[in-house]
């Protein structure tokens, strides 16, 4: 059993039941290999910052212009995030509130537009995200949402349509970002057609923030005048979100956050991304998000070498998108019996899925978390080999074969886990 950032003897006292379910999770994230791309292990530092007395704090305003007193401790707090923003990603401003990625796009409509304007971002399926204006999101709902995706042919970004639609339809806010984008974000090429369009660039960075941070992926910082960003993904902080922008945004994306969507920021949250995002800034940091790249690159080179389709033909950043229509099986199934090997991952649309989204074609995967248990390439070459025999088991529809491989697995995946001890357990 793992002991955790906490020894929970208070809550084991008077909650066994909610105390032995942490641990059992802690137990699964040390046992398993966790390989969904948003998902990542935080440092036992910011885990301690997260579960602070902080918690207890009303603090609704900003730094020095608070609507309850006794700040003078959380004001600290706050503006340390801030700077820490401002000097990691190099902007001129950073709200550290938001509650989460979906609150935090939701505070730039507020803040750009008015219902009924057009939005335009990257369709879900192509890769993009429910708040980019899809349709079952409030934000395509109460905006005008136009989209684009990848071509057919690449599985990219198709620029030139990205160009057509936004001249077209001169939307007020362009996003460039999404969840299952594998390939490098041409925030520069955006840039251009945003200005041509007279709209404003939005980078929702949520997925590769931390890969930016560590100079693993290009910044969008001097291209967007707005940035979006959760903190917990490549970044590895706490859950939470953050908005950076160029000053003249400054105001609007502020009242929008509070008091626009917002009530009171969770403090707890707001000290435990000051504490990530001063991890981030360490020289070290920089040496974890390229092993995430490495490691995804060596994860799709072996996938590509046993026979998957690799939506784009491989990855640029820490995220693998896989089509598993060439094997016969569809996504949920495969992640179902990854699952039961000890191998977590989700399934996925993959662009142009003939499949429906809750049964779709395909799963994504990535290397944040095994990358921040220093696993490396010859790790990932095995991971391969057993994604491969799972889907090979599940493609012969044979449930006693199906159960001896995931069993033959899981046993193998826990003696690898156990040379690899996650951070934060
Ligand atoms: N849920 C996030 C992801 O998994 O990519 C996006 O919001």
């Amino acid at each position: 059993m793992t002991t955790g950032a906490h020894d929970l003897a208070a809550l084991l006292k008077t909650e066994p039941e909610i105390a032995g379910l942490v641990r059992d999770e802690e137990a699964l994230q040390a046992e398993t290999i966790r390989l969904i791309p948003s998902e990542n292990y935080v440092s036992q530092a910011v885990l301690e910052a997260s579960g602070t007395v902080l918690q207890n704090k009303y603090s609704e305003g900003y730094p020095g212009r608070r609507y309850y007193e006794g700040q003078q401790v959380i004001d600290q707090v706050e503006s340390l995030a801030i700077a820490r923003a401002q000097e990691l990603f190099g902007v001129d401003h950073a709200n550290v509130q938001p509650y989460s990625g979906s609150p935090a796009n939701l505070a730039i409509y507020l803040a750009l537009m008015k219902p009924g304007e057009t939005v335009m971002g990257m369709a879900l399926p192509m890769g993009g995200h429910l708040t980019h204006g899809w349709s079952v999101s409030a934000t395509g709902t109460w905006f005008r949402a136009v989209q684009y995706g990848v071509r057919r042919d690449t599985g990219r970004i198709d620029m030139d349509e990205v160009r057509d639609v936004a001249l077209r339809e001169r939307p007020k806010i362009i996003f460039a970002g999404g969840t299952a984008i594998p390939r490098t974000i041409d925030f520069p090429a955006f840039a251009s057609i945003a200005k041509e369009a007279g709209a404003v660039l939005v980078a929702d960075i949520a997925h590769i923030a931390g890969l930016i941070a560590g100079g693993a992926h290009p910044s969008p910082v001097g291209h967007a005048e707005v940035i979006s960003t959760t903190t917990h993904k490549t970044l590895r902080g706490p859950r939470g979100a953050m908005l950076m922008c160029d000053e003249v945004h400054a105001k609007a994306i502020d009242k929008a956050v509070f008091p626009g969507l917002q009530g009171g920021p969770h403090n707890q949250t707001t000290a435990a991304i000051a504490v990530a995002l001063r991890e981030a800034l360490q020289p070290s940091f920089r040496g974890y998000a390229a092993s995430i790249v490495t490691n995804a690159g060596a994860l799709a080179t072996a996938l590509s070498e046993r026979g998957f389709d690799l939506v784009s033909g491989g990855t640029d950043n820490h995220l693998i998108l896989i089509d598993l229509t060439p094997q016969g099986v569809a996504g949920k199934p495969v992640a179902k019996a990854l699952d039961r090997a000890g191998i977590v991952v989700n399934y996925n649309t993959v662009p142009y899925d003939t499949r429906k989204p809750f049964d779709p074609s395909g799963i994504r995967i990535g290397t944040p978390a095994v990358s921040s248990r220093g696993m490396g390439t010859a790790e990932m070459v095995r991971i391969a080999a057993w994604i491969d025999d799972v889907v090979a088991a599940v493609a012969k529809d044979d449930a006693d074969a199906l159960s001896a491989t995931t069993e033959r697995v899981r046993g193998e995946v826990g003696e690898l886990t156990k040379a690899f001890p996650a951070p934060g357990l």
